[in-house]
This record gives structure tokens, sequence and C-alpha cells, in this order.
């Protein structure tokens, strides 16, 4: 594969484009960002949770994550022409590639076999609801047809599509909502985006931080471009990360903008000082649902970005249980795929999504339109969500015995049955001292999650 893409690098010109492989980290997720903090604290107002009603019941989106650095899978030839680690989707900051050498990967980048519909028809079988796919990412690239910046996959590849505007019509034809990601504070082609003591900006060719105005990019080109995102597309979700040195005032001019151009379009906490629909927790579920709404977003393997080599997927089974955790807690969850520069989503990506799919096709009714726990602990043997007087028991360690112990005095239901099979019941009893328990055969109907449909009503 190496040898592969060294020729690709040849041909296209960039051997010798890069003189140091040093990694200026070591290439592990950014997890430093300042940013974490700008949570949402308020509870949502009516019109607020009316915006978000569809993404709560939806629970389940794609996250994709292609640009430039998926090109050689966050690799970067060195003078020799040898494909050096970027470390992730950050490798022209982690390798300080000048921008006209970075830029040169447009060359190179046409992705022939990039296939909306079979994008998005990966999403809806995985029971995925929506897509979130990266406009510009950090580099300041952007994949869609950008009247404010000839730096756009249509302008500079001799691919000459629009990315962007495929995906929303292969969403809108699937029946599934589109969204766009968009780096707000940290943009590696402008020469005013600063970031906290230059930590994440591209001091390489903007050395001097100092002289770098915000307010310039953000009139340049973030309100450009944001306007243009939502009258050309019509995105169900604007996702802003890193909003790093954006003003209070800034952040509330941009969602003063959105809600005029596009009402209904759902923006995350990323655009900054407390403001937003709903909080994001990057790659990590919190213990409980400490801010209302929330979502995590994760990749599928250890990185954003298509990293050459890194197949080291995460199980179906971690998936799905993540999901439920999540759920369970009252959150979404944002799950992430990096294409190749060929406009390929990796195969073990695929495998797996197509694995997660067959266990939402039987029991996607426990997921879709759920929401949290009612009770204030979590089972030991698993998972528990809601929706309208049902409670879903997702077990997920198949008690001994068969004898499934629920430690809520609440539950006075007398029979549930199985989504895997509904023709199979199950009766609760509930002892002398209040312990509910229910007999359940001797194996579970499915490996992963069994989940047990139990209707309830709480003695609240
Ligand atoms: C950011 C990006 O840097 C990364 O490339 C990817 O796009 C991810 C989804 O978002 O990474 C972050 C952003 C914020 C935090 C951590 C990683 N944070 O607030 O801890």
């Amino acid at each position: 594969m190496k040898s592969l893409l060294f020729a690709v690098c040849a041909t296209a010109g960039l051997a010798g484009a890069f003189s140091s492989a040093q990694v200026l980290t070591n290439g592990q997720p950014d997890t430093g960002d300042p940013n974490e903090g700008h949570k949402i604290v308020q509870e949502n107002t009516p019109e607020e949770t009316a915006r978000l009603a569809w993404w709560s019941d939806a629970r389940f989106g794609m996250f994709i994550h292609w640009g430039l650095y998926s090109q050689w899978g966050c690799h970067y030839p060195d003078t020799n022409g040898t494909l050096v680690s970027g470390g992730s989707e950050h490798m022209m900051l982690h390798l300080q590639i000048p921008l006209k050498e970075y830029a040169k990967i447009t060359d190179a980048f046409d992705p022939t076999n990039f296939n909306a519909d079979e994008w998005v028809a990966i999403a809806k079988n995985a029971g995925m609801k929506y897509v979130v796919i990266t406009s510009k990412h950090h580099d300041g690239f952007a994949m869609y047809d950008s009247a404010c910046s000839d730096y756009n996959i249509v302008k500079r590849t001799p691919w000459h599509r629009d990315p962007v505007a495929e995906l929303d019509a292969a969403c809108r034809k699937q029946g599934l909502k589109f969204g766009v990601y968009y780096s707000l504070g940290r943009d590696w082609e402008d020469p005013d985006c600063p970031t906290k003591d230059g930590y994440r900006s591209n001091t390489w060719d903007y050395p001097d931080e100092k002289s770098k105005v915000f307010a310039k990019y953000f009139e340049r080109k973030v309100k450009p471009q944001v306007t243009e995102l939502l009258t050309k597309y019509h995105p169900a979700i604007l996702w802003f990360d890193t909003p790093e040195e954006i003003s209070a005032d800034e952040s509330k001019e941009l969602l003063a903008l959105i809600r005029k151009l596009q009402p209904n379009c759902i923006v995350n906490s990323r655009v900054g000082h407390n403001l937003g629909d709903y909080v994001v927790s990057e790659q990590k579920i919190p213990g409980t649902a400490d801010v209302k709404p929330w979502e995590t977003c994760m990749t599928l393997n250890g990185h954003w970005g298509y990293f050459l080599g890194d197949e080291k997927w995460k199980s179906p089974e971690v998936v799905i249980h993540n999901l439920v955790d999540i759920i369970s807690k009252g959150g979404n969850y944002l799950l992430n795929v990096g294409p190749t520069g060929e406009g390929i989503i990796p195969q073990g990506a695929v495998t797996d999504l197509n694995a997660i799919g067959v266990w939402m096709k039987t029991n996607g009714g426990s997921i879709y339109g759920t929401s949290a726990n009612p009770f204030k602990q979590q089972p030991g043997w698993g998972r528990i969500t809601q929706k309208d007087g049902t409670l879903y028991l997702h077990i997920f360690d198949w008690p001994a015995g068969g004898k499934l112990v629920i430690n809520n005095e609440q539950i006075k239901a007398a029979a549930g049955y199985f989504l895997a099979d509904p023709n199979l019941h199950v009766t609760v009893r509930t002892s002398s001292d209040g312990v509910a328990t229910i007999q359940l055969p001797a194996r579970p109907l499915d490996a992963i999650d069994t989940v047990v449909a139990l209707p309830w009503r709480n003695n609240d």
C-alpha cells in the first residue's frame, strides 16, 4: 500500500515537498482544547426543545471527517518522498507543512470512487438518522463550492465536484437529516485566526500571533461561509468546532445570523460562550446526564480522518453498548467514519456498521424516540431506556440461571416481551420485600444486548 501511495506522491509532484519529518505531538487525538468548558448550563427554552425534537428522536448519527488530510491517510511525503505520519487530520499543524505545500495535495485529490448515495445508504443501513460532514476543518480548505474562498474542492481539485451538495441530496432522497461541521476558531489558511498562545495556530506561515485579529477572519471568512452553507445547502445541523478566541458578542452575532437565515437549524455548543442547542462530549460518555441535551461524538477506530494502517475498529458490541449507555443517560451518539482520498469508507468501518444495523433493525424501537432511564440507578446487568410508558431492559450480561433482578420498587408491570421475539413473553414477580425479578430463558436471544419491553407505570 505504501509503495502505491509513494508512487502517487511522486507523480503528484509532492515528493520533496517537505524537509522535516518531526511530528510536533505524539499524534494522539487533540484533547487539550480549553473550549471544553463551553458547556450549556441552562435548560433549553421551549423553542430550542421544539427545534431539537427530530434530533432527540433520531438518537444516532454518522460523523464524516473527509478532507485533504485523507489523501494519504493523514500522512505526508518527506524530502525523499517517503510518507511520514502526520498523527491525525491535524497533520498540517503537527508537521508544520507550509500552506503552499499543503495546498498541492489538491492536485492529487481526485476521489473518483465517491458515491454520496452509497455513503448515505451505509449510514441508513446502520440505523443512523442523520449525517454530519466536515465542510471546513482546521486546515481551512472548503469541502464544498465556496464563493468566499477559492481554496475549495470544486475550484482547486481535478475532481471539480461538491460532496456537500451531493450528500445533502442523497440524505434528502433517503430520508436522513444532513448537517455540516465547521471549524470556527482554527483555520490554518487564514492569516487572522489566532488561538490561545498560538497553541493550535499556523505559526509557520503566519508567525506573528499577536498581529492576528480574529474579527477580520470572522468577517472575511466565517460569516460569509456560514451564510453560504445555510443558504445553499439548508443543513439541519451546524456542528461548530473549537470556538477558541471567538468573543461572546461574535458567538451571539453568529447564532443570530443562523437563526435569521435558518431558524430550524440546530447549533451545537461549540458556537461558543454557553450558547447553542446541545452540548458536545468528545470521545467520552458522561457518567450521568449532567446537562441536557447532549451528544457524544466518537471515532470508530483511533482517528477522525482516514489514517493509513489504523484498522483498530471498535467491535459492534462496544458500539452498541456505547449507544445504549448514551441513550440510557439521555444523549445522542454521533459515530465517525473517515473515508479515503479515493472516496471510500474503509471496509472495516462498513463491516462494523452493517453488524450494528442488524441489531438496530430488531431493536431500534428501544432506541429511537426513547429517553433516559427513569430510575436513579443503572442496573448491573445492562441499561434501561424508556418511551411512552414502556421500559426497555437492555440485558448485556445474562444472569446465571436466567433470574433477572430489577432493583427498582417502582416497577409494577406484570408481563413483558422480547423485541427479538415478541411472541416470547416474560412475567415480573415481585417478592414480599419488593424485589422484582424476571425469569429469563436459559440463554440470551442476542449475544450483545437482549431487549425486554416492559410496560410499566411509575408509582410516583
Ligand atoms: C476537534 C478536532 O480538533 C478534531 O480534529 C475532530 O474534528 C474533533 C471532532 O473535534 O477535537 C477536539 C475538540 C474539542 C475537544 C477535544 C478535541 N475538547 O473540547 O476537549
